[in-house]
């Protein structure tokens, strides 16, 4: 089952305002394979849609393993953000899985957030191949995204984020964070790139003090809107993870 990983007795919201910014869960195994089950499914449609003649060869891949004939296609052009949200038919289907009854009964009723303006709320996978650096961006806290103008958040409500490793080789690959970043404000700079306005940060992050979390598939973290963090490249799998942004009534 699902649980909350945190010895204490603190609720998940007062982790994640508290002085750490974060609090750690794990969601069941039956949750876990019907992520992992979406997330093939769009993404073998995708190489259909795209590569038809390299469907055979991609068909039965595990995920993980995806790395090993990501050469064979032109893998920057075939997943843009946009690619890799979920359909509306999958988010029917991942709200009602268990993890989300227990985001429920912690932070209450929630909406995620739909900032490419989909009409339907925007739950997005990631695949970073161990050894590319492009897979993932800069340290950086969501928050600068919306404030450079991504997407709307209502009035009234306060952003929580939820990460979660769906394959991911602990230790060596998934998401790293900077503990109590949330209460400090952070020097960023708004760049042009892809079209897109995006924060660059440029303090040294030898200097930080990031931590790893130490995620194995069905690990995840829900964190601050502030919290400093990105994404490791590493190990020999390729990591696939979900992302999605909660709405939570303040
Ligand atoms: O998964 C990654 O590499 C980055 C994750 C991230 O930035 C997020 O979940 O907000
Ligand atoms: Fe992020």
């Amino acid at each position: 089952m699902f649980m909350d990983k945190n010895n204490d007795n603190k609720t998940l919201a007062a982790e994640v305002f508290g002085e750490n910014g974060f609090s750690l869960i794990k969601i069941s195994d039956s949750d876990l394979d019907a992520l992992e089950g979406l997330i093939s499914q769009q993404f073998q449609g995708r190489i259909k849609t795209l590569y038809p003649s390299l469907y055979g060869e991609f068909k039965s891949l595990p995920l993980d393993l995806y790395h090993e004939k990501a050469q064979l296609i032109d893998h920057k052009k075939s997943w843009p953000k946009v690619s890799r949200i979920l359909p509306k038919s999958s988010v029917e289907k991942a709200r009602a899985l268990n993890f989300m009854k227990f985001l429920e009964g912690e932070v209450g009723a929630f909406q995620i957030s739909d900032e490419e303006g989909l009409g339907f709320e925007n739950i997005y996978w990631r695949l970073v191949r161990p050894d590319s650096f492009s897979d993932v961006g800069p340290l950086h806290a969501d928050e600068w995204f919306w404030a450079l103008g991504h997407g709307r958040t209502p009035p009234n409500v306060k952003r929580i984020k939820v990460w979660i490793a769906i394959n991911c080789e602990r230790g060596k690959g998934g998401f790293r964070f900077l503990r109590g970043s949330h209460l400090k404000e952070w020097p960023y700079r708004g760049v042009m790139k892809d079209g897109i306005m995006k924060p660059e940060f440029d303090i040294p992050e030898e200097s930080l003090g990031l931590e790893i979390f130490e995620s194995g598939p069905g690990d995840g973290i829900v964190f601050n809107d502030k919290l400093l963090h990105g994404g490791i490249v590493g190990g020999s799998r390729t990591r696939v993870s979900i992302e999605f942004t909660m709405f939570v009534a303040e």
